[in-house]
């Protein structure tokens, strides 16, 4: 293996967790008790979980040693201001709330920063982003570069936001009838794509002019500081935490699933500069969270995503980290099997329409590739697609985004490469008999977030 294109892990194995593989038929058996939906099935009926990046992290020593100088008072913790100190260290904001994961810290800001009927531009949707501006009455309106729902496009930050797109909301709707600008470092369902940093500062100027505020999504802001690292211009010889630390420079705030990328298995924060904003927040975190000096998390895990925020920005952790997704992209795109280009930070994305073009949206191919993948490999994945995507609120239809996709998500420091030719292999086999996958449709469809209850069976 080429060390430089895909360095060795770097850390060594203290704690082992077994994994067995159950026969195929037994995962064709518990696939159909589960609905045909991956989010159902038991742990313990999976081999390698790729389901999701949240909160599958692997803590590091440093981090389980943390847990046990957990302070566990009502008020006033320790574990917050240190915490609190490491987020202005790296983020730069002034003001803290810590929520339980990052739904908590969009749930607050939404309800505080969003009026009825305003709209609220973003770098594409994400779940349960989306949920919480619309059940506060936003409009959530995709500003995210055209080349960014192409699978097929291999373009350098993908994730950018199109400012012609930005102005033109502001010009028809006027600066007042703007929530906010909700920009997302990495995109999640583009495929984990990053955002440069002049694209940031753009979307800085314009929104200054017109008063608009912007707050990031800062769920894998490391990983998008590699890509800024690696691909910008005037970036190659500034650390990590220089790069994070500019991030945040252009932003009012941000919402985090510490789920992600502070490397723990629970746990969320608002950021925020504007101190009326945050009394409100603090005001409203006690309704939904817990006391401001602990939001709905214990002590010892808020020192955990301390020490976990600052082993995310080591270089030599992050490179490893998105080069070892791109280590399963590549041996994917060797064998012509179709994904989202170039390979993202978290994740490598099945481009379930070229995958199954036998099968139309209406039909779940992404649903049902994700459950063919299980029953043939034992490997968990998640669709994302046009059953994520959910209903428009308004007329009931669904919204049919035009990516209908697989997504392989890599946990934090828990797989090997060998892990990954694992995968690869079951995914190509997979693809040499892509016809067999059937299609499907709902037996129970949840009016919210219906991808993680949803069940279904095969149409005929
Ligand atoms: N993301 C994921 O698997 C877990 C929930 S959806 C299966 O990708 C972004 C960009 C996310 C995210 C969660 C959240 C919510 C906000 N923004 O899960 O509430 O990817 O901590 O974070 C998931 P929490």
């Amino acid at each position: 293996m080429n060390l430089n294109k895909y360095p060795a892990e770097p850390y060594r194995i203290k704690t082992v967790e077994t994994v067995k593989m159950i026969s195929r038929e037994e995962r064709a058996k518990v696939m159909k008790e589960a609905g045909y939906n991956t989010f159902l099935l038991n742990s313990e009926d999976v081999y390698i979980d790729l389901l999701t990046d949240s909160g599958t992290n692997a803590m590091s020593d440093k981090q389980w040693a943390a847990m046990m100088m957990g302070d566990e008072a009502y008020a006033g913790s320790r574990n917050f201001h240190n915490l609190e100190k490491t987020i202005q260290d790296i983020f730069g904001f002034k003001y803290v709330v810590p929520t339980h994961q990052g739904r908590g810290a969009e749930n607050l800001l939404s309800q505080i920063a969003i009026k009825p009927g305003q709209h609220v531009p973003g770098n594409m949707y994400f779940t349960t982003t989306r949920y919480h501006q619309e059940r506060n009455g936003g409009i959530f309106v995709d500003i995210i570069r055209d080349e960014a729902h192409d699978a097929g496009i291999d373009v350098p930050f993908k994730g950018n936001i199109d400012l012609n797109k930005l102005q033109a909301l502001i010009d028809e709707h006027g600066a007042d009838n703007i929530a906010y600008v909700c920009l997302a470092v990495t995109v999640n369902l583009a495929g984990g794509q990053p955002v440069s940093m002049q694209n940031m500062r753009e979307v800085r100027e314009l929104t200054n002019k017109y008063g608009i505020k912007v707050f990031y999504d800062a769920t894998r802001c490391v990983e998008n500081a590699y890509f800024i690292k690696e691909q910008e211009e005037g970036y190659a010889d500034k650390t990590i935490k220089e790069i994070v630390r500019e991030t945040f420079s252009y932003a009012d705030g941000c919402t985090m699933s510490g789920k992600k990328d502070c490397l723990v298995n629970i746990g969320g924060f608002l950021c925020m500069n504007d101190e009326d904003l945050f009394n409100e927040a603090k005001e409203l975190v006690v309704v939904y969270e817990g006391m401001p000096s602990y939001g709905g998390i214990a002590g010892r895990d808020m020192e955990a995503m301390s020490v976990g925020l600052q082993e995310s920005i080591q270089y030599e952790y992050i490179e490893h980290r998105v080069k070892q997704v791109r280590y399963l992209g590549d041996k994917l795109i060797a064998a012509g099997v179709p994904i989202i280009e170039p390979s993202g930070g978290h994740a490598i994305f099945l481009d379930a329409r070229r995958f199954c073009p036998h099968l139309t949206q209406d039909q779940f191919p992404a649903q049902s590739l994700a459950a063919s993948l299980f029953v043939e490999s034992g490997v968990r994945s998640m669709e994302r697609g046009i059953v994520s995507a959910g209903r428009n609120k308004d007329t009931g239809e669904h919204h049919r985004p035009k990516l209908e996709t697989v997504r392989l998500t890599i946990p934090r420091r828990v797989y090997t490469y060998s892990h990954l030719d694992v995968v690869a292999d079951a995914v190509i086999k997979l693809y040499q008999h892509k016809e067999d996958i059937k299609g499907l449709r709902f037996v129970y469809e949840p009016k919210q977030l219906r991808f993680f209850t949803a069940r279904f069976e095969y149409i005929d």
